[in-house]
């Protein structure tokens, strides 16, 4: 049966008690079924493969209009959408299953990178004018887990016939001393309302210089 949206969050990693991506993504999801979404909500293992395998099986089962999985980004300020995923894994720390990967690619032979396919302009521009909340673009997503479950993503919808036409992409959030779990869930919210609806991306400049 043909879903809405997956929504992913990530399990806590790295002696954390609590990761605001999945706190979000329990409390987004609700909220969005109470709009009419149909949204399947998953708390994904932080352990590269695994978590790709994980977000596969689920397209492949709901096939969903929209994929948006979510983690944590210690020390950004704002909720950022991610630009582009990357054919590399290098672990600065272990996973979760001990496993620390180190200049290995995600997918062998696959391409070095993916571009997202969500308006990433008209989400960050509706959660800084709509819902008056830090965003921006991001343009590297890091080479841990997050990165690996990204390019797993965008690497099925690019080569999977039956997922032509499914926006997917990845957003990373910020840790809860710089922004409360329900700002973080108000904004996953917006963002999949903004993902379900924008015809097409806004060419808004926001680049970086580094
Ligand atoms: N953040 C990590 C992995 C899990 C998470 O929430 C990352 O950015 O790779």
């Amino acid at each position: 049966m043909a879903i809405d949206v997956v929504l992913t969050g990530f399990e806590p990693f790295g002696g954390d008690e609590t990761n605001p991506s999945w706190e979000a993504v329990r409390r987004a999801a609700p909220a969005l079924r109470e709009g009419g979404v149909e949204v399947v909500e998953s708390e994904l293992p932080v352990e590269f493969s695994r978590a790709g395998d994980l977000l596969e099986q689920l397209v492949r089962e709901h096939r969903p209009r929209l994929v948006i999985a979510t983690g944590l980004a210690t020390g950004r300020t704002g909720v950022t959408p991610e630009r582009v995923a990357i054919n590399v894994r290098d672990g600065r720390i272990a996973d979760n299953a001990g496993a620390r990967p180190v200049d290995e690619p995600v997918v062998k032979g696959g391409p070095v990178g993916h571009f997202t396919s969500l308006p990433i302009k008209a989400m960050v521009s509706a959660l800084r004018e709509q819902l008056e909340l830090p965003a921006a673009v991001s343009q590297t997503a890091g080479t841990f887990v997050c990165n690996d479950l990204f390019y797993r993503l965008l690497h099925l919808l690019s080569t999977d016939p039956e997922s032509a036409g499914v926006r997917g992409g990845f957003v990373h959030v910020p840790a809860v001393d710089a922004l409360a779990v329900d700002s973080t869930a108000r904004a996953l919210t917006r963002l999949v309302e903004v993902g379900l609806t924008a015809e097409e991306d806004l060419a808004l400049p926001v680049g970086a210089e580094h």
